[in-house]
Order: C-alpha cells, then sequence, then structure tokens
C-alpha cells in the first residue's frame, strides 16, 4: 500500500474545479512517479481531524508515513527532497528551485490569487480595490516575462517551483490576464502540456465530479 496519502475535499463546487491545491501535490506526485492514494475529507463540516492536519480547515494535506505535512509549498519542498525528478541535485540549481518556490508563493500568488478571486465573484473595474490588484498583478507580470523568455524552466531543469510558479500563473491565464505576456502564457502552456499535469488535472475533475 502506498505510504503517500494526499487528502482534498469530498467536493467543491464548479468554479474552482480544477484549480483546487491539491493539483500541485497531483502534479508532483505524478511527475516523481511516487505512488500513492487520495482520501477525501469532508468539504462542508470540517471537523477536529481535518484542523489536526490543517488548521485553518484548508486542504490539501499530505501523509508520508507518521509525517502529516500542510501548506501546497512545504508538501512540494518535502517531495522534492524524494525525487531528483522535482529538485536539481547541483548545489546552487537547487539554491534557485527553492527561492522560485517561495517567490511564486510570496510574490507571484500573493498578486494572482486575489486578482483572480474578484474575477472568480464577477467583480468589475469599478469595484473598489480592483484597480490596485489589477496594477499588482501586471508588476509581477512585467518582471516576470523577460525571466521566463529566456529560460524554459526556473531552475535549469523542471521543478516543484515551476509546478507552483505555472499553477499561479494559471490563476491569471484562466481570465486572459497573460495575453500581453506571451513568456508567461507559454511557460503555462509548456508546463501544463507535461503529461503529469494533464492526469493530475483529469483525476482532480474526476474526483470532484465522482461526488456530485
Ligand atoms: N496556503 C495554502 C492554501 C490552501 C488553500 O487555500 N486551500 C483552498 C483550496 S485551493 C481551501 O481549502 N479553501 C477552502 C477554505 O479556505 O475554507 C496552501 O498552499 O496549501
Amino acid at each position: 500500500m502506498a505510504d503517500l496519502i494526499l487528502t482534498t475535499y469530498d467536493w467543491v463546487p464548479e468554479p474552482p474545479r480544477g484549480f483546487v491545491r491539491d493539483i500541485r501535490v497531483r502534479w508532483a506526485l505524478e511527475e516523481a512517479g511516487l505512488p500513492y492514494r487520495v482520501e477525501s475529507t469532508p468539504f462542508r463540516d470540517r471537523g477536529a481531524r481535518h484542523f489536526s492536519h490543517q488548521p485553518f480547515g484548508q486542504v490539501p494535506w499530505l501523509t508520508d508515513g507518521d509525517l502529516s505535512i500542510f501548506e501546497s509549498g512545504a508538501i512540494l519542498l518535502h517531495l522534492g527532497e524524494r525525487s531528483d525528478a522535482l529538485m536539481p541535485v547541483d548545489r546552487r540549481r537547487r539554491s534557485e528551485a527553492i527561492e522560485w518556490l517561495f517567490a511564486a508563493l510570496n510574490s507571484v500568488e500573493m498578486a494572482s490569487l486575489p486578482w483572480s478571486l474578484f474575477m472568480f465573484l464577477g467583480y468589475n473595474d469599478d469595484a473598489p480595490g480592483w484597480k490596485f490588484l489589477d496594477e499588482f498583478v501586471e508588476a509581477r507580470l512585467q518582471r516576470m516575462e523577460p525571466v521566463l523568455a529566456e529560460r524554459e524552466w526556473l531552475a535549469g531543469t523542471f521543478s516543484v517551483a515551476d509546478i507552483l510558479m505555472a499553477d499561479a500563473l494559471l490563476l491569471v491565464d484562466r481570465f486572459d490576464g497573460l495575453a500581453g505576456h506571451p513568456a508567461c502564457r507559454d511557460y503555462v502552456g509548456r508546463a501544463t502540456a507535461r503529461p503529469s499535469f494533464v492526469k493530475a488535472y483529469a483525476d482532480q475533475m474526476a474526483h470532484f465530479a465522482a461526488a456530485d
């Protein structure tokens, strides 16, 4: 039996399907070829067991034997230690992968998440705060554009940094926010064309659809 167990919700409403963060963990596990299974926790009724694994009552979390890990970034760093397919072996490249992993979460997703929440909620240009968020995302995309124009992957070879960066940018792409940033858009296209992402996405969609 697989000792890696990924837990996600048993069901979510349709709009976030394909974007629930368990996709990052599925993607990494598929990329590494590590055996795992997926378990569900109730979306509507979050109990003590859920909070004992994820203090905010969110998903995902991963158990690896007697370890239980929450936060998608921490989970991916943990998996990176288990597989060279997820983390460069070279010391300098490894350091680059770690810095870009944090940049994805703390510099890019910090802007792309609130921007995409406004989009999900259907707020328009008149919504208070929209201009600020739009400029915040734009500033990050303007800096990512030259970075991604000159390299295929952030740390030389594909790594967990690319999973998190591509997923953070995918939120913007969903609402066509990468139209003026071809290198960012091509990077997301390259990353999501990987068979590991295609499988992770299909599995997440099937998981939530099974509960309808
Ligand atoms: N920083 C956390 C965020 C986790 C998160 O936002 N999970 C969402 C699903 S993508 C969730 O559980 N949302 C429901 C909620 O916040 O109540 C991570 O990266 O793991």
